[in-house]
């Protein structure tokens, strides 16, 4: 491969066109109107305008874009995640045009891209899943009957869904009728495929997701686990790894899943295997992510690995240059997504012009970014500004460090979730890793982050009063003297 285009904007372009440059590889990047200015374009070796500022005019218009990678003579073309990421049909188009999709096969795609699909594809595989039904919803008679055996509450899914759309809980046989119809409905608008299914409802799960990389020879590795619990909405906003909660053995056992929920699909390249875990420590399959994921650094930073390297070196028809063996955890990683969000004010988008913009530095800290200062955070795309990324010898360290990280960061002109962050990484339910999917909702509030802000400004001015104290009595003693020598010298 000689030249890349890197399908995608922000962060994520960036990182991704520093690896392939490093492979001595070119990069084309390509922007919208609104980003003719940002680092991925002003990295690249060259870049093209796709068109105006919304993506579906720009970034998501997947035949200009391959195209102008004929056009451009480009080997492959690397989608990043969210726009065009997880579009079987263009990565199938991609591969039509004679170009490399730097990604799993279309097929491999498709079948994830479906819940119900995805199910049907793992079961000959002894993969733990949710009691539940396998099957798309088109008769509330038998959904009566399923739910009943399964035991209320329930959860209906949208088989096209994704970030929580088309889910609703269902209580008691009661509600199942009306919830089904608003996921039913929920998920045609949304997805243009309204086919729901019914699991049974887990209470306050933990999310793990296991990264695995597959080759295009049937070597299937996992790199271990993500703990991505702490998110709102459905929007994840720290992320760790390794878990504080799994066992060595869980870990293998989990690991072992995930490899086979790939191999299920003869799958190749980066891939996530979402997981559910109770109370009990029981784990789930839930879905799986066919693309390279927003929180893949904590993995990068415990492995020493380049998942990006390792999805170009497959993709141009290399072999996993190890064995599962051969990988080990190193330290403890921390990610903070860095959103243009106000926290004090229902994380709404903070959208202005970073006045301001300073990034920490440090050993053991990395941020992967796609703004400098003077920039605007535009309106038209999702608001994370940067993913803070740090690294310790364990997880007191890394701690420690994403603490003084979120110190360093100078942010001005809009806000952001860093003050969230402080807020996660002091809290005991956090430090003592006994916490779930339902943190922000049990633990988080607007008020509590101001006491802390102001708890916080009370000790510094204490601090900053202790000192001017003791400025004060030094000044004192040093007074007579001073006085005695000016009377003297009159
Ligand atoms: C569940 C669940 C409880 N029980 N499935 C939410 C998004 C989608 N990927 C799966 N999700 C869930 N599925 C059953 N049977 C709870 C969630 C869930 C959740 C999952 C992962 C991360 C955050 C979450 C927040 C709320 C609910």
């Amino acid at each position: 491969m000689q030249k890349i285009l890197v399908a995608n904007r922000g962060e994520i372009a960036l990182r991704i066109m520093r690896t392939i440059n490093r492979m001595g590889i070119k990069t084309v990047a390509i922007y919208s109107e609104a980003d003719r200015h940002s680092p991925h374009v002003l990295f690249a070796d060259e870049a093209v305008c796709v068109g105006a500022a919304p993506s579906s005019q720009s970034y998501l218009n997947g035949d200009l874009i391959i195209d102008l990678a004929k056009k451009l003579k480009v080997d492959g073309i690397h989608p990043g995640y969210g726009f065009l990421s997880e579009n079987a049909a263009f990565s199938k188009k991609v591969e039509d045009a004679g170009i490399t999709f730097i990604g799993p096969g279309h097929e491999a795609m498709r079948i994830m891209g479906s819940k119900l699909a995805a199910k049907e594809c793992v079961k000959k595989y002894n993969i733990p899943m949710v009691p539940g039904i396998d099957k798309a919803i088109d008769n509330i008679a038998v959904a009566k009957k399923i739910a009943a055996e399964i035991g209320y509450p329930v959860l209906i899914k949208a088989s096209a869904g994704g970030g929580g759309k088309g889910m609703r809980i269902a209580a008691k046989e009661a509600e199942l009728e009306e919830q089904i119809e608003r996921a039913t409905s929920e998920a045609q608008s949304s997805f243009g495929d309204g086919s729901v299914f019914i699991e049974k409802y887990v209470a306050s799960p933990r999310h793990i997701e296991i990264q695995v990389l597959a080759d295009n020879y049937g070597n299937t590795v996992h790199l271990f686990e993500r703990e991505c619990s702490i998110q709102r909405r459905h929007q994840k906003v720290v992320e760790e790894s390794p878990s504080s909660v799994l066992t060595p053995e869980l870990r293998n056992k989990m690991g072992e899943a995930a490899v086979m929920v790939a191999k299920s699909c003869n799958y190749r390249s980066t891939g996530t295997v979402e997981f559910l875990l109770d109370e009990d420590l029981n784990f789930y399959f839930l879905e799986m992510n066919t693309r390279l994921q927003v929180e893949h650094p904590v993995t990068e930073m415990i492995t020493g690995i380049d998942l990006v390297e390792e999805q170009i070196k497959i993709a141009r028809g290399e072999k996993l240059r190890f064995k599962q063996n051969d990988i080990t955890i190193n330290g403890h990683a921390l990610e903070l997504r860095v959103y243009a969000e106000d926290p004090l004010n229902d994380f709404l988008p903070s959208t202005g012009t970073l006045n301001k913009y300073q990034q920490p530095t440090g050993e053991g800290i990395r941020v992967d970014d796609g703004y400098t200062e003077g920039m605007a955070i535009p309106v038209y795309y999702d608001p994370m500004i940067a993913k803070l990324i740090t690294h310790g010898n364990n997880r007191t360290e890394a701690i420690q460090k994403m603490k003084l990280a979120i110190v360093g960061y100078r942010i001005e002109g809009v806000q952001t979730t860093l003050p969230f962050g402080t807020f996660v990484m002091e809290h005991e339910a956090f430090l003592s890793g006994r916490f779930d999917t339902q943190f922000v909702q049990k633990y988080y509030s607007p008020e509590k982050l101001l006491a802390q802000q102001k708890n916080k400004a009370a000790l510094a001015a204490m601090i900053a009063l202790k000192y001017w104290l003791q400025k004060q009595n030094e000044v004192k003693a040093a007074e007579p003297l001073s006085t005695n020598w000016t009377l003297r010298s009159h």
